[in-house]
């Protein structure tokens, strides 16, 4: 299928969010450099004492980390929205509307190393990790004004983390942003027409073609998917049609665990440097629901060359040289294991 519109421009739809990316493969038929641009690896600081994420250490408010030894967790000291935030006055024109949102922040630490990441954590590591997502989910799904709780990680100053200490930042709303809202939009439209899930559709139709496939084990796939406009995107998708996170068995939480140490690897492996990226899953109650995660990748061309979303992407849509076949054919290619070395 894709053999035959691999060598001309066309577009592809995005079925989640009901929107389209261009797709322009001839640019691209030069033949690869092969140069990663790899970034120097200085020798990893541990403890760092002016981290205000690192065990012991002081944070903004006078707020003191206790000596944690897994994970930690805390309310934002910057938090982007609040528990109590009143209804704001009326504007009196319907062209200049506001509402309500109350909502919390939260931190979440995902190890006392300073220098790891996901993908140089042990999957032991990340299910301890997995298992306090599910609790924050769960506790912050609970307030009585959640109506969505969104588990994010900016990893890389590329992507505007403030810290390469190892965190995730989670955010309870009022309101269903916008990203999942479209989600559940096409989600439910898709079950209406078609009588099944269109994630669970997805992955039969993944695991048949295989060509998009970047890794997996058996509860989870990584893809690039088929509408990807990231260079290096992926999904990741459960294979059940599991809804959110405290549904999850133990070994689907282990499952999970051990499919992000797989695909953080291959992406720190791609250009040889610790990859940024923006990931966060998509989950809720509802019954179209089926649990996912976005991995959004800013590289291109190697550790420093990272693609711009300007100029037709701003004013028009999206668009993308490289074809999403072959950004998963790149990252199955390289090795399994980490380039620095496993740690297990
Ligand atoms: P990011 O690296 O994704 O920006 O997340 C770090 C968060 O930590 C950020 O949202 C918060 C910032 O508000 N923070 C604290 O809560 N306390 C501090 O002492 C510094 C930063
Ligand atoms: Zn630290």
């Amino acid at each position: 299928m894709t053999s035959q519109c691999n060598a001309f421009p066309h577009r592809r739809y995005n079925p989640l969010r009901g929107d389209w990316v261009l797709v322009s493969p001839h640019r691209t038929q030069r033949p690869w450099q092969g140069e990663t641009g790899k970034t120097e690896t200085a020798a990893p600081v541990h403890y760092d004492p002016k981290c205000y994420l690192c065990p012991g250490n002081e944070r903004a408010g006078g707020h003191r980390n206790p000596q944690y030894a897994s994970v930690f967790a805390f309310d934002n000291d910057y938090a982007a929205l609040l528990p109590d935030a009143p209804a704001p006055a009326g504007t009196g024109s319907p062209l200049l509307r506001a509402e309500q949102e109350r909502g919390r922040c939260r931190v979440l630490c995902f190890h006392p190393d300073h220098s790891l990441t996901l993908a140089r954590m042990t999957v032991p590591e990340i299910e301890t990790v997995v298992e306090a997502w599910t609790a924050q989910y769960v506790e912050l799904s609970a307030q009585p004004f959640t109506q969505h709780v969104q588990i994010f990680e900016n990893r890389g100053a590329m992507m505007g983390a403030s810290n390469p200490h190892p965190h995730c930042q989670i955010w309870a709303t009022e309101h269903v942003p916008d990203e999942p809202a479209a989600e559940r939009v096409n989600l439910k439209l898709w079950r209406e027409t078609h009588g099944r899930g269109l994630l669970a559709d997805y992955v039969a139709l993944e695991v048949q073609q295989e060509e998009r496939i970047v890794c997996q084990n058996g509860e989870f796939l990584a893809v690039v998917p088929y509408w990807a406009v990231w260079p290096f995107e992926t999904l990741v998708l459960a294979r059940q049609p599991l809804r959110e996170l405290p549904e999850f068995s133990a070994v689907q939480r282990r499952a999970l665990a051990d499919i992000l140490s797989q695909l953080t690897i291959r992406y720190d492996n791609l250009f040889e440097t610790s990859f940024p990226y923006t990931m966060g899953f998509h989950q809720g109650p509802g019954l179209e629901q089926h649990f996912h995660a976005h991995f959004y990748p800013p590289l291109l061309r190697s550790a420093t060359v990272k693609k711009f979303m300007v100029g037709f992407e701003m004013l028009g849509m999206p668009q993308r040289d490289i074809l999403p076949e072959d950004a998963a054919a790149r990252l199955r290619e390289v090795s399994a294991t980490h380039h620095l070395g496993s740690r297990a």
